[in-house]
Parts: structure tokens; C-alpha cells; sequence
């Protein structure tokens, strides 16, 4: 069974460290004492092996890193409830605040807390006997889950070569924000990501909000409830490399799929049904129902329609007592319902997996466990849109010089903006031309 490593930087970062907490040992059996006891016939001792180190005396800690510049969150989850499943190797808190810029917690407060960062994770590294690779969660407008999260990315890339990368990334939401730099920070950060990241799953927290509030009627969510929908998607990407299987699907396998051109690593992700759990037994879904749902636009945890644009590739993951023919026919189904429209000329981008087991659903989420279900993960030129908001967002506010000085005093200098926004911009032509072309 291999490993994975959680980097959990900043406050969004850390707040979806603990939904994952929740998520991972509901799944795996472990208790908040950090002892095993299996729930149902999935979780065996074996499987919890890959996001949790088991200790001499048999108690579990996590696998998972907290990494800020503030004190708040690192507090609160050492205080929280899942506090004895980690110590004091699992945190590093720095000395000064980021004031919410990117190039300070990049290049000041979070570089004066480097070699610590750089130092628990080796620990965590030599605690593992077959790296798989490390997961990232930051918000992409935040100073210090943007700017730290990157610096950690760069540095493991050459200390990990070979490691993959894999970031879960809150993206600004289309009019959502509560910071006057976010667009600033978030252009660096994705600049960033392009150079750096393997893959990176994106989230908004509007789509996030809408997928709470419209399909599973929750009236006032908040971000616990956005953070547990995160969790979900990322307990339901590393299933298989978790409890293993026949379609056990390693970072290296998706991004193999999912990636064929460098620079489009940007994926979203869906799934369905989200039945609220009050509603669980109202419903009798087929594998076309699931199908047709996963791919409506409600459906996304980002805000972009991928049925208007085009895809690049997409993987299938359905979970349950499902058989491919039926997958098969679900697909071909939709698709002359109204076609898939893929970059190029071609129909063998759409994957599928099939996991026999039902997808486990953490009972705080307020979603319903269903018999069969589907999570899907696309590279469509939909992606784009919000890359596009952020690029556009910025570009008015470094056209004025906005907010340029508190950057330029804080560890970058003038040129780096145009020169990072350029990549930006070559990410957005490339979304572009494939647009284009192979109609
Ligand atoms: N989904 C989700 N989004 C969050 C959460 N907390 C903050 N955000 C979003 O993240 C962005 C702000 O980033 P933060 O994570 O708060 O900032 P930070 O990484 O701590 O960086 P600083 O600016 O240095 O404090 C905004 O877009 C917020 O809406 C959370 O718990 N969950
Ligand atoms: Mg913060």
C-alpha cells in the first residue's frame, strides 16, 4: 500500500485539514484516540495505512502537515478534536503574518519558516516505506496558502523528484471575495502552479455554496460545510489507492490520462447524486440517471459548464454494484442525447473505473449514502473561464498600479508581474486554441 502526505497551508488549508480528518478516519475506522476499530468490512487495518503512520504502541497519527503564518487555525486544530492523532511534528507555525500578500508569505514570512517546513516533512517522508506523492490544499487568493503553499511545491519538486504533486486549490469566486489582493495573489499563485504542480483539482466556494444550498437544501452553509464537500472529493479520487482493487488509479496513471499537455493541469470535479440525506430513500437511481447528473453543470464544484466547452480528457469513477456495459450504454446514451465534444476528433478520452464498493459518506455532511454513484474528474477548456476571471481581475488592477507597491516592498520586484502574468496568459491561449480547433 502506498503513502500519501497531506500539506494542509494556510486557513483554508487547514480548515479542509480537519473535514479530511473527519472524512479519512470515519472511512479508515480510526478513532478520534487514534485507535482502530473498523466500522464495516471496507476499512481494514491494512488500507488506513496510506493516510495514517501507525506508531509502535498502535495508535495512529496522520499523515498531514499544518503549515501558517497565523496562529488561529494551527490552534484550533491542535486544540480540536482530532488532536491525538497528531503532535507537535504534524505543525509549523511562523513568527510573522503574511498581511495577506503573496510575495511576503512567499518570500519573507514563510521563507523565515522554510527549513522547519521542509524538516517535518522529511520526517513524515522517512515514516513511509513507498511514497505515492503529496497532497496539497491552499486557497489560491490567500497570501499564505498561495505564497507558502507554492514555495513548499517548488522545494519538494527537487528534494521529491518524481513525487507527484497534487493540490486541491480554492479558487476566487466569481463574486465572492472578501480581500482587495485576491486577484493579485491568485495570479501569482496559478503562475506558480503551472510551473510547479503535477495536477490541481479546482474549487469555488459559489459553486461549493450552490451545490449545498439548491441540491442538498442546507440553508445557511458555512465553511465546514463547503470543507466536508471537499474532503468527499478527495476521499472519493484516492479510493482505490487507498483500499486498493482492480482499478487502483495512482496520481501517475491520472495524470497520464488526464494531463496530455503540460500546462492544462487544471482539472474540476463533479459528482452525483448529491441527495441530501433526508431524501435518501425517495430515490431509486439507474446508471444513466447518475451519468446524466454528474455532467449537468449543478453537478461541478467549480463554477464552469463543461457540456459549452471541450473536453481534453475525463475519468469516470463510478462506485458500487454497476457493470461496464451499463457505463457504456449511459454513456453512449448521453452522448446522442447531445454529444461530448472533445479537442480533438476522438471519443476514447472518456475513462471509466468501477469501484464495487458504495462510496462512504461521512454522516455530518448532510449527503446521502446511494447504492451507486459517480465522481468524475475532467480537463475541459471550461477551466478556463475562471482562470480568465482571474487574469482579467488582475490586468485592472495592475493596469492602475493597485496595490503593485505593497507587493514590490514585500519581496518581488516590478518585472516579476508582467513576466508572471505572461504565463497566465500563455495558459489562456492554449485554452483558446483548442477551443479552436479539431471542430
Ligand atoms: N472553502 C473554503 N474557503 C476558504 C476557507 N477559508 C478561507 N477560504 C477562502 O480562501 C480565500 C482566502 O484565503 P485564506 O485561506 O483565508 O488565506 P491564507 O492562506 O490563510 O492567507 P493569509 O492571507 O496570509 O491569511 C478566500 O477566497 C476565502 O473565501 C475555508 O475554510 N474553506
Ligand atoms: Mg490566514
Amino acid at each position: 500500500m502506498k503513502e500519501l502526505i497531506s500539506i494542509h497551508v494556510g486557513q483554508a488549508g487547514i480548515n479542509i485539514g480537519e473535514a479530511c480528518l473527519e472524512q479519512f478516519t470515519y472511512e479508515h475506522g480510526i478513532t478520534q484516540s487514534g485507535t482502530f476499530e473498523p466500522q464495516d468490512n471496507l476499512s481494514s487495518s491494512n488500507s488506513c495505512h496510506t493516510m495514517f503512520h501507525e506508531s509502535e504502541s498502535g495508535s495512529f497519527n496522520a499523515r498531514s502537515l499544518f503549515f501558517d503564518l497565523d496562529q488561529d487555525k494551527i490552534n484550533h486544530i491542535k486544540k480540536g478534536s482530532y488532536k491525538s492523532l497528531l503532535s507537535s511534528e504534524n505543525f509549523v507555525l511562523g513568527k510573522e503574518s503574511s498581511s495577506d500578500i503573496f510575495s511576503r508569505a512567499r518570500c519573507i514570512a514563510g521563507h523565515s519558516i522554510l527549513n522547519e517546513c521542509l524538516e517535518a516533512t522529511r520526517k513524515q517522508v522517512e515514516k513511509c516505506d513507498s511514497l505515492e506523492g503529496f497532497i496539497f490544499y491552499h486557497s489560491v487568493g490567500g497570501g499564505t496558502g498561495g505564497g507558502l503553499g507554492t514555495l513548499l511545491c517548488e522545494h519538494f519538486s527537487i528534494d521529491y523528484n518524481g513525487k507527484y504533486k497534487l493540490s486541491n486549490a480554492v479558487f476566487p469566486s466569481p463574486d465572492i471575495s472578501p480581500s482587495c489582493v485576491e486577484p493579485i495573489n491568485s495570479m501569482l499563485c496559478i503562475s506558480y502552479m503551472i510551473e510547479n504542480n503535477d495536477l490541481t483539482i479546482c474549487y469555488d466556494n459559489k459553486a461549493l455554496y450552490r451545490i449545498l444550498y439548491e441540491e442538498l437544501y442546507q440553508e445557511c452553509p458555512i465553511y465546514e460545510d463547503i470543507n466536508r464537500l471537499i474532503a468527499f472529493n478527495v476521499a472519493n479520487v484516492t479510493r482505490s489507492m487507498r483500499f486498493g482493487g482492480e482499478n487502483n488509479c495512482s496520481f501517475r496513471e491520472i495524470k497520464s490520462k488526464l494531463v496530455p499537455y503540460p500546462m492544462l493541469l487544471f482539472l474540476t470535479s463533479s459528482y452525483s447524486p448529491w441527495t441530501p440525506k433526508e431524501k435518501a430513500y425517495y430515490y431509486n437511481y439507474s446508471v444513466k440517471d447518475i451519468t446524466c447528473q454528474a455532467f449537468n453543470p449543478n453537478s461541478f464544484m467549480t463554477s464552469c459548464d463543461i457540456r459549452q466547452s471541450k473536453l481534453i480528457a475525463c475519468s469516470l469513477n463510478y462506485s458500487g454494484n454497476i457493470n461496464y456495459t451499463d457505463a457504456n450504454n449511459a454513456l453512449s446514451y448521453m452522448n446522442l442525447e447531445s454529444p461530448f465534444k472533445f479537442v480533438e476528433n476522438e471519443s476514447k478520452k472518456l475513462s471509466v473505473n468501477i469501484n464495487p464498493h458504495t462510496s462512504i459518506v461521512n454522516p455530518y455532511s448532510g449527503l446521502a449514502k446511494t447504492s451507486i454513484s459517480l465522481s468524475t474528474l475532467c480537463n475541459s477548456t471550461g477551466i478556463s473561464s475562471i482562470i480568465s476571471l482571474v487574469s482579467n481581475k488582475f490586468m485592472s488592477l495592475y493596469s492602475k498600479r493597485a496595490y503593485v507597491h505593497w507587493f514590490v516592498g514585500e519581496g518581488m520586484e516590478s518585472g516579476e508581474f508582467r513576466y508572471k502574468y505572461e504565463n497566465l496568459r500563455a495558459l489562456e491561449r492554449d485554452y483558446v486554441e483548442l477551443e479552436k480547433n479539431h471542430d
